[in-house]
């Protein structure tokens, strides 16, 4: 039995700007996994899987100050970019040393928090950063034998990308057509980031609810109010701005996502199915992230994985308010004469627990603290 190609399958890294609104702190562990890779003596086919970088939520800088902007040019894209390669260069230069070698070959999917990717200046940027090779695609989607990966965010039609309409014309610039969501997000939820940057990183959100109502009440408030102001107000406040358009379904949706406290991501299986069915055959493997919850099913010969995200984030036990930082973890899938073998491995870190009752008193502080266990140094804070 001899091994003809590896693939390795990670998703949502979301690497930011080393602000408070980046949630990656694991460069470390990130980088060894990736140099580990690089000598392996079969090829590696190595796929970020989409929101590798996490443009959504990362500010660009302007006139020595952070802004986030609505309307994304290729300039503001390359300015964020600038940004996320400075504050996690250890991971640049790690991909760097795998792109040397010919045989491997570094995808990256697009996902909802890194459309920016979908500008051919930053594809080139991102070469350049990794020394111009030539093996590295960016792609909606990778298929190879009986593999299908792509990250997800087509199966939710909140943060569904228009891949036939991809920019837009404003004021005479291009822009992204991002989806109503991100837009949301840059214009409302940035601020809220920033004053409460540890709880997007703590689940069950349904638990994090109960436990602290006043912030959770804010963001409802917000969301409320701009889904609201989406179908009423913003259709003719801005009346040339393309960006102020929102989905037909919205109205149930705003109800079912308050009612589960799902601002940004909603379960994608069962839609993933239900469009895939005429695929879902026997020996194939789905991978999917978007997200953030491990998931492995295995029924009549179908295969179908996320393995959850690679941003710090913590489990909540409800009883003794501890927070348990989650395992990172990624696909493997063997590639032999035979056929193909998939393993979803865990890769550990050494992390102490925090309890959430601190950790609510004073955020920034533990935003600092889970950096300097994985001994990060964030560039912007
Ligand atoms: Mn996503």
């Amino acid at each position: 039995m001899s091994l003809k190609k590896e693939v390795i399958v990670l998703s949502d890294i979301e690497m930011g700007a080393g602000n408070l609104t980046d949630d990656f702190i694991s460069d470390r562990l990130l980088a060894e996994l990736i140099v580990e890779l690089s000598n392996r003596p079969h090829p590696v086919d190595l796929i970020f899987n989409g929101d590798s970088f996490d443009f959504l939520k990362c500010p660009s800088f302007q006139t020595n100050q952070l802004v986030y902007h609505r309307h994304i040019t290729e300039k503001v894209s390359l300015n964020k970019l600038n940004l996320i390669y400075h504050a996690h260069n250890k991971v640049f230069r790690a991909l760097k040393k795998f792109c040397k070698t010919k045989k491997h070959r570094l995808i990256f999917t697009i996902g909802n928090h890194d459309m920016d990717l979908v500008y051919k200046g930053v594809q080139n940027k991102i070469k350049e950063y990794l020394g111009k090779p030539k093996n590295v695609y960016f792609k909606e989607k990778y298929r190879y034998k009986n593999i299908y990966v792509e990250h997800g965010q087509q199966y939710d039609f909140l943060t569904r990308i228009n891949f036939d309409k991809l920019f837009l014309s404003y004021k005479g610039d291009t822009i992204l057509n991002q989806s109503f969501v991100s837009f949301g997000i840059i214009s409302r939820a940035m601020e809220l980031k920033e004053n409460h940057p540890f709880m997007e990183r703590i689940f069950p959100r349904k638990q994090l609810l109960k436990l602290h109502r006043s912030a959770i009440k804010k963001i409802t408030r917000r969301t409320v109010g701009y889904f609201l102001k989406s179908m009423l107000y913003y259709p003719i406040r801005y009346y040339y701005d393309p960006t102020y358009t929102y989905p037909r379904e919205l109205f149930r949706e705003l109800y079912l996502r308050l009612k589960n406290v799902h601002w940004d991501v909603d379960k994608v299986i069962p839609t993933f199915k239900r469009k895939k069915r005429r695929s879902l055959k026997q020996g194939k493997i789905f991978i999917l992230g978007h997200i953030h919850e491990k998931h492995i099913e295995d029924h009549k010969g179908v295969v179908i994985v996320h393995p959850g995200s690679w941003r710090d984030e913590y489990d909540l036990d409800m009883n003794t308010r501890k927070l348990t930082s989650r395992l990172k973890r990624y696909v493997q899938v063997l590639v032999t004469d035979e056929g193909t073998e998939y393993q979803v491995i865990d890769v550990p870190v050494d992390r102490s627990f925090f309890n959430f009752d601190k950790v609510i008193k004073n955020e920034v502080k533990y935003v600092m603290l889970a950096a300097k266990e994985e001994r990060f140094t964030p560039a912007l804070v």
